[in-house]
């Protein structure tokens, strides 16, 4: 699993050499960064609850499994992958194959890491330009993830970016991309309020190849009239990138807003139906108890969650790590 932003793209090239000072700053930063993801996932913490990491492995009989099931329903992993984790967990207990309560509970910081690990979790960028096309219903955080990727992309691996402006349904929707663009140093292709948005990905995808962009990024509208037009609209803007580029877009990405819980799962296959997804973004994690949606997207879907948001700053947008994530969970 990446680990940080270096890791999540492929870039063909040698990863970057450490800081002079990166053997000591490493770990520190590591642990910083882990500090702070455990933090916001606070809510979703505490719907797991103490008693997970403490005592709710000290008897162990038919109530553990139950409550076990309980808690991560709470924390909505969902039925299907929670019955599946649980199921697993019990039988290896019975097998004798984990035993004690500490080894039980980190059997299962293992399985749920396990759970969460799908499919291809990095982001190729060896073809130029890379064309990421952001999809999602409104207010989920397309164009704020935008940003963040875009700025990670400048400053951490110098790429140059162009942004597609293809929500043309919203007037304040090009102005926040337009913000950003600013902000990040990259460019933008831009229409009219209520123009077409596949002329508009078009003319971006076409921009970023005689300008010789690295990334193009390409912004979508969250609301149309029906949810019907929203999904034909994001297969025509599908269509005509790979018009005007065959093999693109490259990437897909979703972005799911955590707090939607299991809505956004249900989201998230209609979107995928529609058009070929390759990555989900879950968002706002940091405000919500119902992260173990992050695993139930991955179990369910069998799509990757390539990138979390943990808050609104730069920096809280970050490569997922399963790992990681199941530690900030249920660690103590
Ligand atoms: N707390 C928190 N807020 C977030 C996160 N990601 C995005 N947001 C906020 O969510 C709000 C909506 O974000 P946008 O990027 O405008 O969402 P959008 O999907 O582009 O919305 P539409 O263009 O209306 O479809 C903004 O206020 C963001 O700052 C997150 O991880 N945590
Ligand atoms: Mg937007």
């Amino acid at each position: 699993m990446p680990r940080d932003w270096n890791d999540l793209f492929i870039t063909g090239e040698p990863t970057p050499a450490a800081a002079p000072d990166g053997e000591e700053a490493g770990p520190e930063r590591r642990r910083g960064m882990f500090k702070r993801l455990r933090e916001s996932l606070g809510k979703t913490r505490q719907a797991f609850s103490a008693e997970l990491r403490s005592t709710l492995f000290d008897t162990l009989d038919e109530h553990t499994w139950e409550r076990l099931e309980e808690l991560l329903i709470y924390a909505d992993v969902g039925a299907r992958t929670t019955a599946k984790v649980v199921g697993r967990l019990e039988a290896e207990v019975e097998e004798g194959q984990v035993a004690g309560g500490e080894a039980i509970t980190e059997r299962l910081r293992e399985l749920l890491a396990e759970t969460a690990t799908v499919g291809d979790a990095y982001i190729d960028l060896r073809r130029k330009p890379t064309v990421i096309m952001v999809a999602g219903v409104n207010g989920t955080g397309k164009t704020t993830s935008i940003g963040k990727i875009a700025w990670h992309l400048r400053q951490e691996l110098d790429r140059t970016v162009l942004m597609g402006a293809a929500d043309t349904f919203r007037a304040a929707a090009t102005e926040q991309l337009d913000e950003w663009a600013t902000r990040t140093g990259a460019g933008i292709v831009r229409g009219d309020q209520g123009s077409d948005p596949g002329a508009v990905a078009f003319d971006a995808v076409g921009a970023a190849l005689a300008r010789e962009v690295d990334v193009a990024i390409i912004d979508t509208a969250g609301r149309l009239h029906t949810q019907e037009n929203l999904l034909d609209e994001l297969k025509k803007v599908r269509r005509v990138i790979e018009k005007q580029l065959p093999g693109a877009p490259h990437e897909t990405l979703l972005v799911v807003d955590a707090t939607t819980g299991q809505n956004g799962l249900r989201q998230a296959k209609l979107f995928a139906e529609a058009v070929n997804v390759t990555g989900i973004v879950l968002t706002k994690l940091d405000g919500t108890a119902k992260g173990g949606i992050a695993l139930a997207i991955a179990e369910e879907l069998g799509i990757p969650v390539k990138l979390i948001g943990i808050g609104e700053q730069l920096e809280d947008l970050r490569p997922f790590d399963a790992d990681e994530f199941a530690s900030a969970l249920i660690s103590e």
